[in-house]
This record gives structure tokens, C-alpha cells and sequence, in this order.
């Protein structure tokens, strides 16, 4: 019988607790099919973030840590200050990352942390019923925007590969999403990259992926893909932010 489908080493064997059609699990599946193919899972530790990733420690099948909400870069800096020789990496939502750990990231490229962070903008507070995040877009509708997300009110979206890639600290920064076959191998290909980044000693990676959330936009899970094609892509577009030379020399 041919194999078609095997569950990466750097995955456990527990189902999670994702809604159906969020695409948390995909990206789950690509970060562990990279740390099996790139032969770390057993040097590496991922730090859990606050939000429906929370549970990721019992996902996948490496050392895991888990920080308070939006502290995970700083965690993560601890950890690979102390053990240079581990591949650590952040996963964090964008309520995490780019609400209230803004700063922690922000200071973590800039001191050029030897990182990889994998950063899910899925515009949403999904764990807690859908508020405005961030990253939600401009006439969105949330729990907490009920009218759409007004600028007067509460300023612009926010795009963070774009404002990271600014910083000196920062190896690789790129946008990639999970709304098409195609978007997700490229997605895998760029978690690659980065964690490769990593090991060859450079500053923070971070790979930015568009991922649905059909649960709190009240759509089906194929018309969630579309939302991220039709209404994320353009204000979030897709493309390589940052690659400096030497993580450019590594493919
Ligand atoms: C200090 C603190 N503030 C607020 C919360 C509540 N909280 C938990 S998850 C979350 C939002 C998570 O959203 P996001 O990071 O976008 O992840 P998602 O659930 O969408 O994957 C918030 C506000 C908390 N747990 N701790
Ligand atoms: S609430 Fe949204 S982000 Fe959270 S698991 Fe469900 S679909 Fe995914």
C-alpha cells in the first residue's frame, strides 16, 4: 500500500482543539514538517502564546515553553541567550504579537535575537470571541467594532512585516498566507527559510502568515479562505519583506 499521509515526527499524536476550517492546524503541520525535514526537532524549543495557540505545547513534539500573553519573544530570547546551540521559535497570534507584545517584538528584532517567530494574523481576537485586533482591517466587523473598525476611532491596521523589515536586527521577514495549495507550500517553504536563518546565526526571522479564522467572522471555512484572498492580501500583501544577503546565499 503507498503511504500518503504521515503525521511529522515533531508532531504528537493528539488531536487539537482547532474549530473546523481554522487553519492553525496547517500551520502547526508546515512548522513540524520543517523541523523533520531540517533534522533539529530534538535541539529545539517553541514557546506557546496566549490565544487559541495556547495549547501548542501539546501539539507539537519538542521542548515547549509557555509565556504569558505577548511575552514570548522575550522568553524566547532568554532561552537561546542561554542555549545558543537550541533552535528556538516563537508561534504567536496577532493579538499577542502586535497588541500587547508589540513592544516585546518590537525590542526582540531590534536587539537582533537570534529567533524565529512564526506570527498567525488571522485579524481577529479568535480565543476570546472575536474582538478587533490590530490587524483588523478597516469597516471590519468584530464583537468589539460592531459598526466596522472606524480609523477615527481606532487608527489604521496594522502591518508588521512591513515594520519589522525596517529594523537592522531582522535576517528574513516575509508575508505569506493559507488561502490556496499554492500559498501553502509557499508558506512552508519561507518557515524553512527562516528556521535555516537561524541556524546559520543570523538576526531574527519571522514568517507572517494570513490564516482564517471562520469561527468569529461567521462564515463557512471555504468562504474564510476567500475573506483572506479578497479582503486580507490587499492591505497585507503577500512578498518578501526582508532577506539579507546571507539568508538570500542559503537557498
Ligand atoms: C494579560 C492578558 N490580557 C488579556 C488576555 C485575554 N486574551 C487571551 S487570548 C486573547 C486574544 C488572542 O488573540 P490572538 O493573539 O489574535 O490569537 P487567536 O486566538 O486569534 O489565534 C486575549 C485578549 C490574557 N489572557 N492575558
Ligand atoms: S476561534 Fe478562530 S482562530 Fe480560534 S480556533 Fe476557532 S477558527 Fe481558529
Amino acid at each position: 500500500m503507498m503511504l500518503v499521509y504521515q503525521r511529522p515526527d515533531s508532531l504528537t499524536d493528539v488531536a487539537t482543539h482547532y474549530c473546523p476550517g481554522c487553519t492553525h492546524g496547517i500551520i502547526h503541520r508546515l512548522v513540524a514538517e520543517v523541523l523533520d525535514e531540517l533534522g533539529v526537532r530534538e535541539r529545539t524549543i517553541g514557546v506557546a502564546p496566549v490565544g487559541c495557540a495556547v495549547f501548542a505545547y501539546n501539539y507539537f513534539n519538542v521542548d515547549m515553553a509557555e509565556a504569558a500573553h505577548g511575552r514570548a519573544p522575550a522568553m524566547a530570547t532568554g532561552l537561546k541567550r542561554t542555549q545558543p546551540d537550541k533552535i528556538v521559535f516563537t508561534y504567536q497570534g496577532d493579538g499577542d504579537l502586535a497588541a500587547i507584545g508589540t513592544n516585546e517584538i518590537i525590542h526582540a528584532a531590534a536587539r537582533g535575537e537570534k529567533i524565529t517567530v512564526i506570527f498567525v494574523n488571522n485579524a481577529v481576537y479568535g480565543m476570546t470571541s472575536g474582538q478587533m485586533a490590530p490587524t483588523t482591517l478597516l469597516g471590519q466587523v468584530t464583537t468589539s467594532s460592531p459598526k466596522g473598525r472606524d480609523v477615527s476611532l481606532t487608527g489604521y491596521p496594522l502591518r508588521v512585516a512591513e515594520l519589522l523589515a525596517g529594523l537592522p536586527g531582522t535576517s528574513y521577514v516575509v508575508r505569506r498566507s493559507t488561502h490556496n495549495v499554492r500559498e501553502i507550500n509557499r508558506t512552508k517553504k519561507a518557515i524553512r527559510t527562516a528556521f535555516q536563518a537561524q541556524l546559520a546565526g543570523q538576526g531574527l526571522s519571522l514568517v507572517e502568515i494570513l490564516s482564517s479564522c471562520p469561527t468569529n467572522n461567521h462564515t463557512t471555512a471555504a468562504e474564510a479562505l476567500t475573506w483572506i484572498e479578497n479582503q486580507m492580501v490587499p492591505y497585507y500583501p503577500l512578498g518578501d519583506y526582508k532577506v539579507v544577503d546571507a539568508v538570500a546565499r542559503l537557498n
